[in-house]
């Protein structure tokens, strides 16, 4: 399948093998794509060098969202790079683990406004950017999770977070539509990577995916990077503003 010859895409949040920036990567570049990546900071610029080098990627440099002169700097390496943007992946979030656990009631303010700048604003801090490359329309995607939509345990503030992100889903989507750029999310089931490991008692939410999904079983990398290929694709071209899930069905139980 070639879904997406011709089309050059940046991916960020690479931050090892198992991310789901990843998986998508992955697949865009199986479907035909060009891809750049960017790394936050030093330690993760020597495991996404050679991961992008596999897919005979370009690494567009550092980006730390929640510096905006780094936003602006990965811009323009990529206009100078290509001149143009067909796609844009984005798999970022943080929030400070110690409050991925116990009661939302508490969270601080601090960690309120770091989790939802990087979690949410970020994504429309890149859109802007974007908008100005994608002169032949374009798609922008980002990951979600369950907790956005309904009480989760330990989720916490990533879950007000993620909310936020699926409205300004809808408000970017709206905004772009008449330069033919889609907005969409992937809401993926529970994947164990690096950010889920800060999530409390994650093993005991991966285990009850398994036993409780309509598909019995939890989503993989690949799974959730097929998709991206789909959203990204000319193929989903009717498709903006939509937040959909590849959980194995588990949003239809819990
Ligand atoms: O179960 C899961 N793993 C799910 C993840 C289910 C549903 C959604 N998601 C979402 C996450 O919330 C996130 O938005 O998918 C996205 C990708 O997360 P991931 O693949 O699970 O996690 P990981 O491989 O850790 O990548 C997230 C990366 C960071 O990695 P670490 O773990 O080092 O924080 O987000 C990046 C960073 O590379 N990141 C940033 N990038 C730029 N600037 C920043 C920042 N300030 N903070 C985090």
């Amino acid at each position: 399948a070639n879904l997406l010859r011709g089309k050059r895409g940046l991916v960020m949040g690479v931050a090892n093998n198992r991310s789901i920036a990843w998986g998508i990567a992955k697949a865009a570049a199986d479907a035909g794509a060009e891809l750049a990546f960017t790394y936050q900071g030093d330690a993760l610029k020597k495991r996404v060098e050679p991961l992008a080098k596999q897919l005979g990627g370009h690494v567009v440099g550092h980006c730390d969202v929640t510096d905006s002169a780094s936003i602006d700097a990965v811009f323009a390496e990529i206009e100078k790079l290509w001149g143009k943007l067909d796609f844009v992946v984005h798999c970022i979030a943080f929030s400070d683990k110690d409050e991925l656990t116990g009661r939302y009631v508490e969270t601080t303010e601090a960690n309120f406004t770091k989790s939802l700048l990087i979690s949410c604003y970020s994504f429309t801090a890149v859109t802007q950017r974007a908008e100005k490359l994608m002169t032949d329309g374009g798609s922008m995607l980002t990951l979600t999770y369950y907790g956005a939509e309904k009480w989760m345990p330990h989720y916490n503030v990533m879950g007000v977070a993620k909310a936020a992100l699926e409205s300004s889903v809808q408000y970017l989507a709206a905004d772009l539509g008449p330069s033919k750029i889609r907005v969409n999310a992937i809401s993926a089931g529970p994947i164990k990577t690096l950010a889920a490991s800060g999530i409390g008692d994650f093993r005991y939410i991966l285990r009850w995916n398994e036993y409780n999904s309509p598909l019995r079983r939890t989503v993989t990398i690949e799974e959730v990077g097929e998709t991206a290929v789909f959203l990204v694709s000319d193929m989903s071209r009717g498709i903006t503003g939509e937040i959909l899930h590849v959980d194995a069905g588990y949003h239809v139980v819990g």
